[in-house]
């Protein structure tokens, strides 16, 4: 298998942490998807990161398919099987592409030239950021994890998605949900999350 992605993409990061956690025999190729003429276009019509090739010619887009397949290409999956557990799984998931997307809205507005920037858009993708931050908060169980009492997709989705925001709209969350920071602390401490950090990043 191939990933293709860019370091600082928090999309192909959910990836590529996942690859590590499993140790999937998987080569990560760096692809600038914002070129005009980029060799993403060939492989993924929007010219998105992630893509996975999973046989010759054969490629996957969009990450939370990339992740669906990732996670269960060695039938070791890290959801969790039960419907309870599988839900709960997907519903972390969407909270955490939910605040990847939003931090990216405003980043993506706050790189427009300055009078052509609209401070209602970057309020708006803010307060996206808070709400989903809030919820998270309330989520928080004592085993450590946020589903059932091992590591799944859900630490992983919003372990990513709030070190994004450390990353692109820094800020100081922990004090408003001081349990999600905790629980963060630990989980990014994992190997795979200190191994996949983007360049630059400055821990808070
Ligand atoms: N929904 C897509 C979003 C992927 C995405 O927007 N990736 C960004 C990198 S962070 C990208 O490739 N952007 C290039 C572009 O928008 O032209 C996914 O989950 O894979």
């Amino acid at each position: 298998m191939r990933l293709y992605g860019s370091t600082t993409s928090p999309y192909a990061r959910k990836a590529r942490v996942l690859i590590k956690e499993k140790n999937l025999p998987c080569e990560f190729v760096v692809e600038d998807p914002w070129l005009d003429d980029s060799p993403i276009i060939a492989r993924n019509p929007f010219s998105k990161v992630p893509v996975l090739e999973i046989g010759p010619g054969n490629y996957l887009f969009d990450s939370v398919l990339v992740v669906h397949y990732l996670d269960h290409v060695d039938g070791k999956p890290l959801t969790p099987k039960d419907p309870a557990g599988y839900w709960q799984v997907q519903w972390c998931q969407a909270l955490g592409n939910g605040i990847i997307d939003a931090v990216i809205a405003r980043l993506l507005e706050t790189r427009r030239p300055e009078d052509k920037q609209m401070p209602a858009k970057i309020t708006r993708e803010e307060a996206r950021v808070r709400r989903a931050v809030d919820l998270a908060e309330t989520r928080i169980n004592v085993s450590g994890f946020l589903v059932a009492d091992r590591f799944t997709l859900a630490d992983l989705v919003l372990g990513v998605a709030l070190q994004y925001v450390d990353f692109r709209y820094a800020h100081d969350w922990r004090s408003r949900a001081p349990r999600l920071a905790r629980w963060h602390a630990g989980i990014t401490r994992r190997a795979a999350f200190e191994q996949t950090l983007p360049p630059g990043f400055v821990k808070p």
